[in-house]
């Protein structure tokens, strides 16, 4: 495969806007706060842009990247009074709840991501 090592990284789910907020770093309570993000889930990453033109790859605009390794992804109805919730921990302690008031927007991403973290954690 002659473009073997040059292939980027897949896409899995193109970008589309979801809210955000991360509760947890490492391990440690942060104050909660949420933003509207540009959402790209990769093979084995997820990139978040402040915005949409940012995904081109302009200079200067380098995304939140999420190693999903390790993450797990659940569903939660505790951590927030909005609805469609769902939260990932990932291995090094991060907690970073996304929704959408679109019910079958944030399934695809629940699912698509809980995919793909579990794929690249074994199981
Ligand atoms: O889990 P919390 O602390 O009730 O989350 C709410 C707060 O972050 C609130 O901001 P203040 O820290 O200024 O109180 C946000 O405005 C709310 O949106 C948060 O709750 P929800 O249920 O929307 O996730």
């Amino acid at each position: 495969n002659m473009a073997g090592p040059l292939v980027p990284d897949p896409m899995v789910l193109k970008g589309e806007y979801l809210n955000k907020a991360k509760v947890a770093e490492g391990g440690k309570k942060q104050r909660k706060n949420w933003t509207s993000t540009w959402v790209v889930l990769g093979s084995d990453q997820l990139l978040f842009y402040k915005e949409s033109k940012q995904e081109a790859g302009k200079p200067g605009f380098k995304p939140e990247k999420v190693d999903l390794c390790g993450a797990v992804v659940d569903w939660t109805t505790e951590k927030s009074s909005r609805k469609n919730v769902f939260q990932i921990t990932t291995s090094c302690g991060d907690e970073i709840l996304l929704q959408s008031d679109n019910y079958s927007t944030i399934c695809k991403w629940h699912d698509a991501i809980k995919k793909t973290a579990n794929a690249l954690s074994g199981g």
